[in-house]
């Protein structure tokens, strides 16, 4: 553990809801969360990086005091200024964020930090930079083409997340493009984790979405 310090409460990967904008969301974000959580969403993760950085600041302070009643930890995408702000329980950076030594020094030991690696450079990098020692799980994606983010990066697909996940000393939760149809194949390659944007923002039935890509266990292991 970082420092000999208590995080603020463990994180649960099982089904990790990453937000979408107001556009993508259209039952509105509180209700969404709200129905994700009714179908058994464990985390979730303020990804606000469109809106302005008041509107940012509201929805997020508005995610957090309607999660922190409910006991589900929230982590912020990006914004470590804003992660702060609100005394969120953590925050998420990518590769083009700020270093994640910086982010760290600047959440403290106490808060989660999850890093999104894309592939075994990144991962190669971030373990000889002494980086996995500094984040709490590493996301790992896109896996499956995804209309949610510009501009990402390359599909990773089963076969080197399976490998990834091997390499990991961290756990690891999948993102992007998964589905309900996907997630027990996702679930296989021995991920922690899974998280979704739209399968979940957009889905008519948010809390049965949830429920099917939390209930969704691994295929059977056939042999012979
Ligand atoms: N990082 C990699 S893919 C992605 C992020 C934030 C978006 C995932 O969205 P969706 O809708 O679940 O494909």
């Amino acid at each position: 553990m970082r420092d000999g310090a208590r995080p603020i409460a463990p994180l649960d990967l099982t089904l990790y809801y990453v937000t979408a904008a107001a556009e993508r969301t259209p039952r509105g974000l509180l209700k969404t969360v709200e129905d994700a959580l009714a179908g058994g969403v464990t985390l979730v993760q303020y990804r606000g990086a469109h809106a302005c950085r008041r509107i940012a600041f509201d929805e997020a302070l508005a995610l957090r005091r309607f999660l922190a009643r409910r006991g589900i930890p929230l982590l912020v995408n990006d914004h470590i200024d804003l992660a702060l702000a609100i005394e969120a329980d953590g925050a998420h950076i990518g590769q083009n964020d700020l270093p994640v030594a910086v982010a760290r020094k600047l959440l403290g030991p106490r808060r989660h930090l999850g890093l999104t690696i894309n592939n075994t450079a990144h991962l190669e990098q971030a373990r000889a930079g002494g980086e996995l020692a500094l984040v709490d799980y590493l996301g790992i994606g896109p896996v499956f083409p995804t209309q949610t983010k510009a501009n990402p990066a390359p599909t990773v697909g089963l076969n080197r997340l399976r490998e990834l996940v091997g390499k990991s000393p961290l756990p690891v939760v999948a993102i992007g493009g998964i589905t309900d149809a996907t997630a027990a194949s996702v679930r296989a390659t021995g991920v922690s984790g899974i998280a979704v944007v739209s399968a979940i923002s957009a889905a008519p039935d948010v809390t049965a979405a949830a429920r099917a890509l939390r209930a969704t266990p691994p295929p059977p292991v056939t042999t012979g």
